[in-house]
Formats: structure tokens, sequence, C-alpha cells
């Protein structure tokens, strides 16, 4: 089984959507309910809805992808109102709903609202989009978000995780481990795309806002990922669950991430290449590695990497 848990809630599989992928609307959304995925996220919400940067602002490459979609979403209310529907109709599942604000106000905002709703799943709160223009990546800022989160845990008393950008410097992992440590989580996701990347081809950049740099997602990152998620298996309370994220093409690809601590896998650019079939066959791939194994569950062997 590759079933897991993530603070207090079960899921039936360890598999789902990263945020920005398949989760713009109700109908992409049901996609991914419907599939093999344990759950969901939704896309980036923000206090109002946004267009987003002007297109083309996606594109693949053979190893990967490049992004700089600038949140375009429905706006909170949408997908808050889509969430408690589903928590009629589906009682006993738990979904993620992914939020910032466009201001340290706006996110206060954003999170008194989930606060004072009947929403009882998991809140992922980003702090790694590297694509609006004019706003940095606030988790590159440890001073700023140690303030956010202190300001944040004063009110708020529901399961929240945070979406983390790549790290690069063991001193950073130390340093962001620590601001993490002191705070209730109930995840960290390693990692969102590595940041204002630039892909060329021809003679030209491939994606028009900024001039070409975007965010680089698939194959090129799952090195960087791993060794955030293991960074931070390493450094942080056990109490804090850590959602691997980049890189994931195959069972062996999240066999890795689950090696180096991960409860749960979120699949980005291989869900935005092959539809949400891709999470039948990863899920088959990763029980077949299992299987061959002898493990039964994914904690026989979650963040049992060895070492030389
Ligand atoms: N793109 C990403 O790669 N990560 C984010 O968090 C947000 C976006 C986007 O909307 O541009």
């Amino acid at each position: 089984t590759t079933k897991t848990k993530i603070g207090n809630f079960e899921f039936e599989n360890c598999f789902m959507n990263a945020a920005g992928v398949y989760c713009y609307d109700k109908n992409e959304l049901e996609q991914v309910i419907n599939s093999q995925a344990g759950t969901f996220v939704t896309k980036t919400a923000t206090l109002q809805s946004r267009p987003g940067n002007p297109e083309p602002r996606y594109h693949d490459t053979t190893l990967g992808s490049i992004n700089s979609m600038g949140l375009p979403n429905l706006g909170f209310d949408y997908y808050l109102d889509y969430l408690l529907e589903l928590q009629k109709t589906h009682p006993h599942r738990t979904f993620f709903f992914s939020l910032v604000g466009m201001s340290t106000e706006d996110t206060h905002a954003l999170l008194k609202k989930v606060q004072e709703s009947d929403f009882k799943g998991i809140t992922e709160l980003n702090l790694s989009c590297p694509n609006v223009p004019g706003k940095p990546q606030i988790a590159y800022d440890l001073e700023t978000t140690e303030k956010l989160l202190a300001d944040i845990f004063s009110y708020f008393k529901k399961p929240l995780g945070v979406k983390l950008p790549p790290y690069f410097d063991i001193v950073h992992f130390d340093q962001a481990a620590a601001v993490f440590n002191k705070f209730p989580l109930t995840f960290i996701n390693c990692i969102n795309s590595i940041g204002n990347g630039l892909v060329i081809e021809d003679e030209s950049v491939v994606i028009k806002p900024k001039n070409g740099f975007g965010g680089i997602g698939g194959e090129y990152i799952k090195p960087t990922a791993l060794a955030n998620v293991h960074a931070f298996y390493k450094r942080l309370n056990s109490s804090i669950k850590i959602i691997g994220t980049g890189g994931i093409l195959t069972g062996q690809d999240a066999f890795e991430h689950i090696l180096c601590g991960a409860s749960m896998v979120q699949i980005g650019t291989t869900l935005h290449k092959e539809g949400p079939s891709a999470f039948e066959r990863i899920t088959n791939e990763l029980k077949a590695i299992m299987d061959k194994k002898g493990y039964k569950t994914i904690e026989d062997f979650r963040g049992k990497l060895k070492y030389l």
C-alpha cells in the first residue's frame, strides 16, 4: 500500500498534484479527485482573482519545464466555496488549500478567513512564488518569514504548512530549519520551481514574461529537490512532515523522495505533460519497487537513505 499520513489526516495514496498544475478550477480539480491521486492542492489563491502574466507563460522542454504564470487564479472565495462543497460530498477525504497574499496584510486577511471558516482541510502557504514581477520569494528572507509565521500562529489554529523555494547552502538549511522548528507547522513542502532560470530555443527565449526568466521544473530539478527534502528531514522536529516535490517522473523518483524523508509526493511538470493518468502509472511503478524490496508500507523505508 502507498497510504500515508500528514498530521492527523490519512490519505489512500501518497501522490497528489503540485500547486499550479491541474488545479485552476473545479473541472481540473475534479479530474484529480477522480484519478488515483490521494488528494489535491488548489492553485495558490490570492484575495482577488488574477489573470496572471502575459502568454506564452509555460513551456515544456525535453528535461522539464519553465513557467512564469504569475499566480493566475480565480480568487480565494472560489476555492473556499468549492472546498466547503467537497466536505459535504466527500466527507472522508482531506484536501489542501494553497494561498498567499499579494502583501503581508493580504496573507493575514486570507488566513483569518480560513480560520473563521468551516474549512477542515490543510492549508499550504506559498512562500516561494518566483514569478510575480517586483515581489520576492518570501522564504529567501528568513527574518521576514519568522515574523510572518509568528504573527500567523498567534491566531491560526488549523493545520498549516509552507511551500518552500530550494535552498542551496548548508548554512541556509541550518538557518531555515531553526526558524521552522519554532512553529507548530504540520508540514513543509520542498520544493517550488527553481526560480528565474532561462530556456532558449534557436535565438529566442520561450516565454514572454520577464524577458524569458521563469521557474524551472521537471527532471532538471530532482537532485536539488531530494537534497532539500533530506536536509530538512534531518533537521526538523519529527512532528513537521515533509512533502517532496520536484523531478518526479517515475515510481523510482518517488521512491527516492520517500527515502529522503517525504511523507507525500507532488507531481507538477509530469502531470502537466501526461495528464492525471500519470498518477496510476507512477503509483504502479512505486508499488512494483516496494514489492520487489519487500516493503509493505512507505513507512518501511521513509527517511532510511543509506550513506557510504
Ligand atoms: N509558478 C511557480 O513555479 N511557482 C509558484 O509558486 C507560482 C507560479 C506562478 O503562478 O507563476
